[in-house]
């Protein structure tokens, strides 16, 4: 810990500013910004990109060339000290000649995880941390929560009437919300690294799952490179995916979560072009959605976006595997017997309600968005 003025303040809300521009294109890294100054004046910018490629550090050294020299580092993640695709950070800040290291949070990633602080501090150079913490903590929840609990972050999204409904009663359900709305969406998917939905739902509507969002609207994106697509995951206890599903023929990958052992029908799916995962059994006979949320995080999956009916919505939220919840309302009443967004089953005490905090509400188009964390989330 340690004290950082008003102006200090000022060049970490930069370095989140310059973190933000990697938010669609980092993953399975965190999106991470770094700020050089000497005498609060900027000598220097850098934010990571993709992995593989350099860190924010990195780049802000070479961008100050001499002028890092005695200069103080604004970095929203603890610089890192190990070699992973790229060498650690560490060494080129002390190369560099930098004397003050200021950060925003520890990185979780037990490889650093306080060693590069350490290494800094015990080099001489002056270290301060937890500066605009909850902002920088706030631009990677998934790599944060994969790195801590081996989980990633869960964020559901749901669509209903203002009287919380989703399809009739005969099942009728597509364009609940405007196109504004949906195109909200695209930008929800294209920071997640997996998109996850219910067989009932391939079935009833045989979705894309994709992000068709231009390149041009993802600026971090150089000239002809693709929008990354995030994992699809379907969950398909008894693998009843239709070969001919819409979703295999697109550009990404597709993965079936099933209980199905059968060789020949898992044979059939694998030849279709999805991955399938044979996953374990809750004791009620169910998938065991907690297993597979953490093998998606042992694939380093950070941000999983589920898209689903109520009968998934409602066993996530009841097992308290969802994070943050971001439903969108449209201006219409769909009447008594149209479907819920959860099937919660009844409760049988107002103790046993479901708590919601940290409401944000926006107005997107004609639709109202809600956004929510669940209050005894795991992470
Ligand atoms: C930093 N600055 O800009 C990023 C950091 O495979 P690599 O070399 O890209 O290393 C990835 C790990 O480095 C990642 O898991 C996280 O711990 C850290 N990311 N660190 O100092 C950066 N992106
Ligand atoms: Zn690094």
């Amino acid at each position: 810990m340690g004290a950082e003025g008003p102006a200090g303040v000022a060049l970490m809300a930069r370095a989140i500013q310059l973190a933000e521009r990697g938010l669609y294109t980092t993953d399975p890294n965190p999106r991470v910004g770094c700020v050089l100054a000497r005498d609060g004046r900027i000598v220097g910018e850098g934010w990571h990109r993709r992995a593989g490629e350099p860190h924010a550090e990195r780049l802000a050294i070479d961008a100050a060339g001499e002028s890092a020299r005695g200069a103080t580092a604004y970095v929203t993640l603890e610089p890192c000290c190990h070699h992973g695709r790229t060498p650690p950070c560490t060494d080129a800040l002390l190369a560099a000649g930098v004397s003050r290291v200021v950060v925003g949070m520890e990185d979780p990633n037990p490889l650093v995880h306080g060693r590069g602080l350490e290494r800094m501090r015990a080099a001489g150079v002056e270290v301060v941390t937890g500066v605009l913490e909850d902002a920088c903590r706030a631009l990677n929840p998934g790599f944060d929560k994969r790195m801590r609990l081996g989980l990633p972050f869960v964020r559901l999204k749901l669509a209903a009437s203002l009287d919380g409904r989703t399809a009739l009663a005969n099942g009728e359900s597509q364009w609940i919300t405007s196109e504004a709305a949906r195109t909200d969406v695209q930008w929800l998917r294209a920071r997640s690294s997996a998109i996850v939905t219910g067989i009932g739902t391939l079935l009833a509507d045989d979705p894309s799952l994709n992000v068709r969002l231009a390149p041009a609207a993802i600026p971090a994106l150089e000239e002809g490179e693709p929008v990354r697509q995030p994992l699809r995951v379907i969950l398909d206890s008894a693998l009843r995916l239709p070969l001919s599903a819409k979703m295999l023929s697109l550009r990404g990958a597709t993965l079936v979560a099933t209980r199905e052992q059968d060789p020949r029908r898992i044979a059939a799916v694998t030849s279709a072009g999805a991955e399938v995962w044979v996953g374990p059994s809750t004791t009620a006979g169910r998938l065991d959605l907690e297993a597979l949320l953490r093998y998606l995080a042992a694939r380093e999956i950070n941000e999983v976006l589920i898209e689903a009916g109520p009968t998934l919505a409602g066993a996530l939220v009841q097992q308290r595997l969802v994070d943050e919840l971001v439903l969108y309302l449209a201006p219409h009443l769909m009447g008594t017997d149209a479907r819920g967004l959860f099937d919660l089953g009844p409760l049988t005490s107002m103790s046993e309600r479901v708590s919601l905090e940290r409401l944000d509400l926006r107005r997107i188009g004609p639709d109202l968005r809600i956004r929510a964390r669940f209050v005894d989330e795991v992470g």
